[in-house]
């Protein structure tokens, strides 16, 4: 688990680091998030209303946006401090993975989701068994479960059958999931789910701000559709092409002004969105004597049939449109759960699904998080979690005032200034990770003048050049006003930093003692060569003597009154000299342990 504050840190800091529209975000009371939630039943509520232990014991899905009504015409409210919730169990420099299923209501999308969830725990070491979906009873999410109960087993995304449940929104897993990559680094999976889409209430611009919204956040989005994928099956991925069109020619754009001609191949070919994969459900063409391997032929010839050259203006337009917006488009293919499974009463029972339903299932799991795992990434970058929480707010604030679909540029917009806030977070943060363990609150070293500038410029350049490789993307106006607003952050910081470091400096204050002692001193020895050398019938001399006498004793009250006032100042100066002293004979005055973030931040606390 993460530093769990980290996340809050860099919220907090993106707050006022917004350096353009979109406006600050909704911060949603807990009123008036109860009346912006559609449905009573909603299960984030349920979620909220329940006892504390549970709460914590119990994962869940959480509706991260919740859709309004006609009223507001379909309004989204962002539910941030739930999202959050969920980030901060991400570790904090980890990346993301979005898998996200979209589609019409009641084709199985939470059913398979909630599959998924047993998938990922039987993989939880990357060693599930072949056989793993037989090793259990009942899947979770079902009309039987219940959310408050503390066994995991039956918890699942909600996939009720029969109930004519309409709760709009966006829902995501409570608990990310960790896996490894080929490298070898890790990666935490998050799990999301849609709903109600394309159902006979849902208009089509809800449809599409659901759909859009999804796309834009996830890494890899499965579209589920129903026996096979229809000519509007396609329309629907196409809507978000002009985006797609937008972002590759400011990308071109950008890298012709940029003189390498690699960049020019390499930020062309990149699309905007990541991953589709087309989920048939119900597939029905499959030979009965088909074995896996021609089965993933069918699918991949199939997506070719459905994606080649038409000779219909319109429907090639379509499909060019797909082609460019997406880097990568799949199809993957299931056959029939068997009936049983279609029943109002069906609870989730394994043994009643079908045998191939399951082969495929297990094969479709280890493809979705197997190899093909990507971490969520925006114009090639590779998101956090913290991060990724940015992005989303900038997304859902699209959606704020309603569902009509928004403009391209506006989405474009929205994602550069998200993309900004994403560099002033993550070049503050490097600054102050850098500086904290040189000269912060928990560093006990004084460092030269010399030392401190140069440090400082050292890592304010390392900062600077983290900006310019995050803020690619949007007006050059925009990110020279970021650029601005780091630079007076650190600015800022940088004076903290030096009083922090003047406070450890063992000399400073020492001119109260150096006048009155240096006083002293001088007095005692002019005293002591009169009094041995003047004659004693010499009055002027001994007048001297006395003066100087009573100038010495004057010192050493002036020097007990300032120790009286200071003494624990003094106690600690002389502390620190002696520190200093003893580290130098040691020889390494310079290698105390550097704290890191965190331990500052407790200390802080
Ligand atoms: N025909 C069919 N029904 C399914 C499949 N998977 C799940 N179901 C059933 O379809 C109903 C709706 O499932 P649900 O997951 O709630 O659909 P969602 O609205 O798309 O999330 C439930 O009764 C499931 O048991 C499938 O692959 N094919
Ligand atoms: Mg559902």
């Amino acid at each position: 688990m993460s530093d769990t504050s980290s996340i809050d840190a860099v919220m907090v800091e993106k707050e006022d680091a917004v350096v353009e529209e979109p406006k600050e975000p909704e911060l949603i009371d807990e009123e008036e998030e109860e009346a912006n939630t559609n449905k009573p039943e909603d299960a984030a509520q349920e979620v909220e209303a329940r006892p504390e232990k549970l709460q914590q014991a119990a994962a869940a899905p959480v509706q991260i946006v919740s859709i309004g009504n006609e009223e507001d015409a379909y309004a989204f409210t962002f539910h941030k401090d739930a999202l959050n919730e969920i980030l901060n169990k991400v570790p904090e420099k980890e990346h993301v993975a979005v898998v996200s299923v979209v589609g019409a209501f009641r084709t199985g999308k939470s059913f398979l989701l909630s599959w998924f969830l047993k998938y990922l725990h039987s993989d939880a070491n990357g060693d599930a068994a072949k056989d793993w979906y037989t090793k259990f009873d009942k899947l979770g999410g079902g009309p039987g479960s219940n959310p408050d109960d503390t066994d995991a087993e039956t918890h699942g995304f909600d996939w009720r059958g029969g109930s004519e449940r309409n709760t709009t929104g966006i829902w995501m897993w409570s608990e990310p999931f960790s896996r490894t990559r080929a490298d070898g680094s890790k990666i935490s999976v998050l799990l999301v789910d849609t709903q109600g889409m394309f159902d006979h209430e849902t208009t089509m611009a809800l449809t599409a701000a659901i759909f859009g919204l999804s796309t834009l956040l996830s890494s890899h989005q499965i579209y589920n559709v129903d026996k096979r994928i229809q000519e509007d099956n396609l329309q629907q991925l196409a809507l978000f092409s002009e985006y797609g069109r937008m972002a590759l020619e400011q990308e071109k754009r950008e890298s012709s002004a940029d003189d390498s001609d690699e960049n020019i191949s390499a930020a062309v070919a990149k699309a905007p969105f990541q991953s589709i994969e087309f989920l048939v459900r119900d597939w029905q063409n499959f030979e009965d004597d088909e074995d896996e391997e021609l089965m993933e032929k069918e699918m991949s010839e199939y997506l070719e049939t459905v994606l080649k050259e038409r000779d219909a203006k319109d429907l090639q337009e379509t499909r060019d449109h797909i082609s460019s917006s997406f880097e990568k488009i799949s199809c993957f293919m299931m056959t029939h759960p068997g009936f049983a499974v279609t029943k109002k009463k069906y609870e989730g029972d394994v043994s009643k699904i079908e045998p191939t339903f399951l082969v495929l299932l297990d094969k479709f799991c280890r493809k979705v998080f197997g190899e093909n795992l990507q971490p969520k990434t925006i114009h090639g970058r590779e998101l956090t979690a913290s991060e990724l929480a940015a992005f989303m707010e900038a997304y859902a604030l699209l959606f704020k005032n309603g569902a009509a679909f928004p403009e391209a540029s506006t989405m474009l917009e929205a994602t550069a200034s998200a993309n900004n806030t994403v560099a002033v977070n993550a070049t503050i943060s490097t600054y102050v990770e850098e500086m904290d363990g040189f000269a912060g609150p928990d560093a006990v070293t004084f460092r030269k003048d010399e030392d401190f500038r140069a440090f400082h410029d050292s890592v304010m350049n390392k900062s600077m050049r983290a900006f310019d490789d995050i803020a690619t993307f949007g007006s050059a106006n925009s990110i020279r006003k970021a650029r601005m607003k780091v630079i007076t952050d650190i600015t800022q910081r940088l004076a903290m930093y030096e009083k922090l470091n003047e406070s450890r400096n063992p000399l400073a204050g020492l001119e109260t003692f150096l006048i009155p002692s240096g006083v002293a001193v001088l007095s005692y020895i002019l005293r002591t060569i009169a009094d041995a050398t003047c004659s004693s019938w010499s009055q002027t001399c001994r007048a001297s003597s006395d003066a100087l006498s009573h100038i010495l004793a004057a010192a050493f009250i002036f020097l007990f009154i300032v120790y009286l006032t200071k003494a624990k100042q003094i106690h600690d100066k002389l502390k620190q000299l002696h520190g200093a002293v003893t580290a130098m004979f040691a020889g390494d005055s310079s290698s105390e342990k550097a704290p890191t973030r965190a331990e500052s931040k407790i200390k802080n606390d």
